[in-house]
Protein backbone atom coordinates (compact mmCIF):
# COMPACT_ATOMS: atom_id res chain seq x y z
CA UNK A 1 0.00 0.00 0.00
CA UNK A 2 1.66 2.87 -0.78
CA UNK A 3 0.50 6.38 -0.04
CA UNK A 4 0.26 8.12 -3.41
CA UNK A 5 1.15 5.90 -6.19
CA UNK A 6 -2.00 5.94 -8.50
CA UNK A 7 -2.21 9.80 -8.50
CA UNK A 8 -0.79 12.67 -10.28
CA UNK A 9 -1.58 15.60 -7.82
CA UNK A 10 -1.74 16.12 -4.38
CA UNK A 11 -2.59 19.28 -1.67
CA UNK A 12 -3.36 19.43 2.03
CA UNK A 13 -6.06 21.25 3.95
CA UNK A 14 -6.41 22.15 7.19
CA UNK A 15 -9.84 20.98 8.41
CA UNK A 16 -9.99 18.32 10.85
CA UNK A 17 -13.37 17.44 12.04
CA UNK A 18 -15.86 15.64 9.88
CA UNK A 19 -14.45 14.73 6.56
CA UNK A 20 -16.98 12.13 4.98
CA UNK A 21 -16.23 9.31 3.12
CA UNK A 22 -18.88 8.26 0.47
CA UNK A 23 -18.39 5.21 -1.76
CA UNK A 24 -18.33 5.77 -5.58
CA UNK A 25 -17.68 2.98 -7.00
CA UNK A 26 -19.02 -0.61 -5.64
CA UNK A 27 -16.38 -3.14 -4.63
CA UNK A 28 -17.66 -6.05 -2.54
CA UNK A 29 -14.30 -6.46 -1.00
CA UNK A 30 -13.57 -2.49 0.07
CA UNK A 31 -17.50 -2.27 0.90
CA UNK A 32 -17.98 -4.97 2.81
CA UNK A 33 -19.52 -3.79 6.83
CA UNK A 34 -18.52 0.20 5.92
CA UNK A 35 -21.28 2.59 5.46
CA UNK A 36 -22.02 3.95 1.97
CA UNK A 37 -21.15 7.39 4.14
CA UNK A 38 -19.37 8.14 6.65
CA UNK A 39 -17.58 10.63 8.88
CA UNK A 40 -14.59 10.75 10.77
CA UNK A 41 -12.28 12.94 12.40
CA UNK A 42 -8.79 13.36 10.19
CA UNK A 43 -4.80 13.82 12.20
CA UNK A 44 -3.27 16.52 11.38
CA UNK A 45 0.28 16.12 10.43
CA UNK A 46 0.96 19.62 8.81
CA UNK A 47 -2.43 19.34 6.76
CA UNK A 48 -4.53 16.45 6.78
CA UNK A 49 -5.64 15.41 3.07
CA UNK A 50 -4.06 14.90 0.11
CA UNK A 51 -5.39 16.06 -2.93
CA UNK A 52 -6.11 12.65 -5.46
CA UNK A 53 -6.62 13.29 -8.59
CA UNK A 54 -6.44 9.30 -10.21
CA UNK A 55 -3.89 8.51 -12.96
CA UNK A 56 -5.17 6.43 -16.15
CA UNK A 57 -6.50 3.37 -15.14
CA UNK A 58 -7.12 4.78 -11.50
CA UNK A 59 -10.78 3.95 -9.86
CA UNK A 60 -11.87 6.72 -6.95
CA UNK A 61 -13.52 3.88 -5.10
CA UNK A 62 -14.56 6.75 -2.12
CA UNK A 63 -14.62 10.11 -2.53
CA UNK A 64 -13.88 12.31 0.41
CA UNK A 65 -15.71 15.94 0.68
CA UNK A 66 -12.57 17.49 2.67
CA UNK A 67 -10.35 17.64 -0.18
CA UNK A 68 -12.44 18.45 -2.53
CA UNK A 69 -10.71 15.33 -4.42
CA UNK A 70 -10.40 11.62 -4.23
CA UNK A 71 -10.79 9.98 -0.91
CA UNK A 72 -9.68 6.09 -2.26
CA UNK A 73 -8.13 6.03 -5.06
CA UNK A 74 -7.19 2.16 -6.62
CA UNK A 75 -5.23 0.54 -9.90
CA UNK A 76 -3.52 -2.50 -10.87
CA UNK A 77 -0.23 -2.15 -10.33
CA UNK A 78 1.70 -5.00 -12.90
CA UNK A 79 0.14 -8.36 -11.89
CA UNK A 80 -0.87 -6.43 -8.32
CA UNK A 81 -3.12 -3.90 -7.11
CA UNK A 82 -2.06 -0.74 -5.40
CA UNK A 83 -4.60 1.50 -3.27
CA UNK A 84 -3.98 4.89 -2.11
CA UNK A 85 -5.73 6.96 0.94
CA UNK A 86 -6.03 10.64 0.35
CA UNK A 87 -5.64 10.90 4.36
CA UNK A 88 -2.87 9.14 6.44
CA UNK A 89 -4.12 6.10 8.86
CA UNK A 90 -3.75 7.81 11.78
CA UNK A 91 -5.03 7.13 15.25
CA UNK A 92 -7.75 9.33 15.13
CA UNK A 93 -8.85 7.81 11.48
CA UNK A 94 -8.31 4.40 13.36
CA UNK A 95 -10.23 4.53 16.01
CA UNK A 96 -13.35 5.65 13.29
CA UNK A 97 -15.33 1.89 13.13
CA UNK A 98 -16.28 2.41 9.54
CA UNK A 99 -12.14 4.18 8.14
CA UNK A 100 -11.12 0.76 10.39
CA UNK A 101 -12.91 -1.60 8.55
CA UNK A 102 -12.18 -0.06 5.46
CA UNK A 103 -8.98 0.02 6.00
CA UNK A 104 -8.78 -3.82 7.01
CA UNK A 105 -11.10 -4.55 3.95
CA UNK A 106 -8.11 -2.32 1.84
CA UNK A 107 -5.78 -4.88 2.81
CA UNK A 108 -7.77 -8.23 1.48
CA UNK A 109 -8.53 -5.49 -2.03
CA UNK A 110 -4.39 -5.36 -2.59
CA UNK A 111 -3.69 -8.50 -2.18
CA UNK A 112 -5.72 -9.76 -4.46
CA UNK A 113 -4.26 -10.50 -8.12
CA UNK A 114 -4.89 -8.44 -11.24
CA UNK A 115 -4.97 -9.69 -14.84
CA UNK A 116 -2.09 -9.95 -16.89
CA UNK A 117 -1.38 -6.61 -19.73
CA UNK A 118 0.05 -7.89 -22.42
CA UNK A 119 2.97 -5.48 -23.69
CA UNK A 120 2.41 -3.08 -20.23
CA UNK A 121 6.17 -3.93 -19.93
CA UNK A 122 6.55 -0.82 -17.14
CA UNK A 123 3.28 -1.50 -15.35
CA UNK A 124 1.79 2.30 -15.84
CA UNK A 125 -1.47 1.16 -17.30
CA UNK A 126 -1.04 1.38 -20.58
CA UNK A 127 0.74 0.75 -23.77
CA UNK A 128 3.16 3.53 -24.82
CA UNK A 129 6.78 4.66 -25.05
CA UNK A 130 8.10 3.90 -21.71
CA UNK A 131 7.24 0.02 -22.90
CA UNK A 132 9.29 0.85 -26.21
CA UNK A 133 12.37 1.55 -23.65
CA UNK A 134 11.91 -1.10 -21.75
CA UNK A 135 11.74 -3.69 -25.11
CA UNK A 136 14.71 -1.41 -27.01
CA UNK A 137 17.11 -2.31 -23.46
CA UNK A 138 15.73 -5.59 -23.91
CA UNK A 139 16.66 -6.54 -27.39
CA UNK A 140 18.65 -9.28 -27.69
CA UNK A 141 19.46 -9.60 -24.19
CA UNK A 142 15.99 -10.82 -22.80
CA UNK A 143 15.45 -8.74 -19.68
CA UNK A 144 12.30 -8.22 -19.46
CA UNK A 145 10.76 -7.57 -23.41
CA UNK A 146 9.55 -10.97 -24.23
CA UNK A 147 6.16 -10.32 -24.79
CA UNK A 148 5.57 -13.71 -27.04
CA UNK A 149 7.20 -15.77 -24.49
CA UNK A 150 9.82 -17.77 -26.72
CA UNK A 151 12.72 -16.44 -24.34
CA UNK A 152 14.07 -13.63 -26.34
CA UNK A 153 13.32 -9.82 -26.95
CA UNK A 154 13.78 -9.73 -30.91
CA UNK A 155 11.60 -8.43 -33.80
CA UNK A 156 9.08 -10.10 -33.05
CA UNK A 157 8.38 -9.08 -29.74
CA UNK A 158 8.72 -4.95 -31.59
CA UNK A 159 5.84 -6.17 -33.80
CA UNK A 160 3.32 -7.10 -30.85
CA UNK A 161 4.23 -4.21 -28.94
CA UNK A 162 3.59 -1.79 -32.25
CA UNK A 163 0.09 -3.71 -32.99
CA UNK A 164 -0.66 -2.76 -28.58
CA UNK A 165 0.57 0.86 -29.11
CA UNK A 166 -1.81 3.27 -27.65
CA UNK A 167 -3.87 0.90 -26.07
CA UNK A 168 -4.62 1.30 -22.08
CA UNK A 169 -4.76 -2.14 -20.30
CA UNK A 170 -8.59 -3.55 -19.47
CA1 LIG B 1 3.18 0.90 -20.06
CA1 LIG C 1 10.30 -13.01 -27.69
CA1 LIG D 1 12.03 -14.51 -30.83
Amino acid sequence: MLSIVGTNAWQTNTAVDGTVCTALMPDPVLNEGVADSFAFTADNASGTESHFVPRLNGVIYYDSNDADGAGVVGRSYCLGRVLSFSTIMGPLELADPDYARLFGNAMDWAALDSPPCLGDLDCNGSIGQGDLGVLLASYNRDEGGDLDGDGDTDQADLGMLLSLYGDPCP
